[in-house]
Parts: C-alpha cells; structure tokens; sequence
C-alpha cells in the first residue's frame, strides 16, 4: 500500500509550499490580504541571530536579538519613516547610535564582551538584546 503514503507525502509537500508561499508573500503584497487564518502566529523568538546587521522596521529590531563577535561593527538601518536610536538600557556611555534617519544606518562597535540589552530613545517600547562574545 504505497499510495496511501505517496498521498501523504504529496499532502506535507503542499503544505510546505503554502507555508513558504505565505511567507514570501507578506513582504511583496504589503498591505493584509484576505489571507488564511490558519497561520502559526507571529515570529517565534529563535536563538539570537549572528549578524551584525538590524533593520529597523515597523517600530522592530529586526532581528531582536542578535550575537557578534567582540569588535565587530554593528549596523543597525533604519527602514522605517520615523527616527530611531539604539541606545544600551544602561546608558549611553555605554553605546548610543546618533539618532538614525529614514533609510540611514549608524553603527557602533562593542569591544566588551557580554549581553547588552538596547531601546530606542524615542520609542522607549523598541528593544533589542546584543550579544557580544
Ligand atoms: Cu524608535
């Protein structure tokens, strides 16, 4: 009885495609569409990622958590309309960018290594985490 397992196969198949489909989909069609209501919720807080790139979006650290090696230099881009920062919740003697422009990037590089938690100066709600190692 391979058919049964054939059919199943075809089936997970389908429904891979149609996850990935949605997820190509959100960033091109912008606005919501009549979309399924069957979605796995919003992004799911994975490990922190190794880049040390962030985009700033729709009021987000994108990612929200990321880990760079010490002395790396760390870009974050403002891609929304409003002015952001990335200023550490400890103080800005310990990292502040200068406050990043629509479609501006700023950067600081952390020497030290250790978990720096970060907002923004304006959007006290904005958060982010960088890990330096
Ligand atoms: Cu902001």
């Amino acid at each position: 009885m391979h058919t049964r397992k054939l059919l199943n196969r075809a089936f997970l198949a389908l429904g891979a495609l149609m996850v990935i489909f949605s997820l190509v989909a959100i960033p091109l069609g912008g606005s919501e569409s009549s979309g399924s209501s069957s979605g796995s919720g919003p992004e799911k807080a994975g490990p922190a990622k190794k880049t040390n790139e962030v985009a700033i979006k729709d009021f987000k650290f994108e990612p929200k958590e990321v880990t760079v090696a010490a002395g790396t230099k760390l870009t974050w881009t403002n891609e929304d309309t409003a002015p952001h920062t990335a200023t550490a919740s400890d103080g800005q003697d310990v990292f502040t960018t200068d406050t990043v422009e629509k479609g501006q990037s700023e950067s600081v590089t952390l020497e030290k290594p250790g978990t720096y938690e970060y907002f923004c100066q304006f959007h006290a709600y904005m958060q982010g985490t960088v890990t330096v190692e």
